[in-house]
């Protein structure tokens, strides 16, 4: 299926992408939507609530996760995407494999998620090129297993938009549509508390690279920790109250879109943020 682009909301809102993890052992939601009925059930519900997109995704990228094979993820994924294209839904495949992106073009997906913005698989700008759709390109410095040893940075922001420009620069180069092209921070990926914070902070530093951008910091280990000191972080379910307080800073700084587990909470503050940003 071929979305509109740019998607846009009708209320001046960021575009909101609701999560669908169709996984056992996501960080956020593990196990929950783990069987299709359930995931294509959840979808539908995240898009009566308001989401304008739903991310579909079959590998947790948890900090340590391992990789499932191929056909497994296929299995996880095609049958929800199929039933949420069928159902009308704007479906994004979350993947990092150009084989599960093109099955999930082919069965109704408009969109394509990368974490890794095509460096784990040679062949993805090769299919997404082909297949002329937008692709979201998310910073990123090796896989789940082992990326935290990757978070070392002289100046986070700086590394972080440079890495990402020069990612933009050769996506282009290999055909991907720059009007197409979405960029994400990666919040959480290879980057520790500190590193998120002055991404949040200076976020107007990736929107200068001129592409829309994706905040993805829904239910995510650094919300968890604030206020708690050195007790236990608050458990991913509780964080939709701190990420809907990011996507409204989102839409304050004028990101093109979030990426949240829990829609209501988000829509209702960016509503907010949005009075009053035009307010007289
Ligand atoms: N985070 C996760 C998965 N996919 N995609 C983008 N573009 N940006 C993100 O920050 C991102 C992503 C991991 O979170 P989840 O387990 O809640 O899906």
């Amino acid at each position: 299926m071929t979305a509109a682009w740019p998607i846009s909301r009708a209320d001046g809102l960021p575009v909101v992408m609701g999560v669908v993890n169709v996984t056992p052992d996501s960080f956020s939601d593990g196990g929950e939507w783990f069987e299709p009925t359930a995931a294509i059930a959840h979808g539908l519900e995240l898009l009566a609530q308001g989401a304008d997109i739903l991310d579909v995704g079959g590998e947790s990228t948890r900090p340590g996760a391992g990789r499932p094979s191929v056909a497994e993820e296929l299995r996880r994924v095609l049958p929800v995407v199929t039933a949420l294209g069928a159902a009308g839904a704007v479906v994004s495949i979350d993947t990092m494999r150009a084989s599960v992106a093109e099955a999930a073009l082919d069965a109704g997906a408009s969109l394509v998620n990368d974490v890794s913005g095509g460096l784990a698989d040679e062949s993805m700008v090769e299919v997404v090129a082909g297949a002329q759709v937008p692709y979201i390109a998310m910073h990123w410095r090796g896989h789940s297993s082992d990326m935290q040893s990757r978070a070392v940075y002289g100046d986070v922001v700086a590394d972080v938009r440079s890495e990402l420009a020069e990612r933009a620069d050769q996506l282009v180069s290999q055909g991907i549509s720059a009007e197409r092209l979405v960029l994400d921070p990666g919040f959480g990926f290879a980057k520790l508390a500190v590193h998120n914070w002055a991404l949040l902070r200076h976020l107007d530093q990736l929107l200068d690279l001129g592409f829309p951008v994706l905040v993805g910091a829904s239910r995510k280990a650094f919300l968890g920790r604030l206020g708690v000191g050195d007790g236990e972080p608050r458990p991913p379910r509780d964080r939709d109250v701190a990420t809907a307080a990011t996507s409204s800073h989102a839409l304050t700084v004028g990101a093109w879109g979030v990426r949240v587990h829990h829609v209501p909470s988000t829509i209702d503050a960016m509503r907010v943020a949005h009075a009053i940003k035009e307010a007289p």
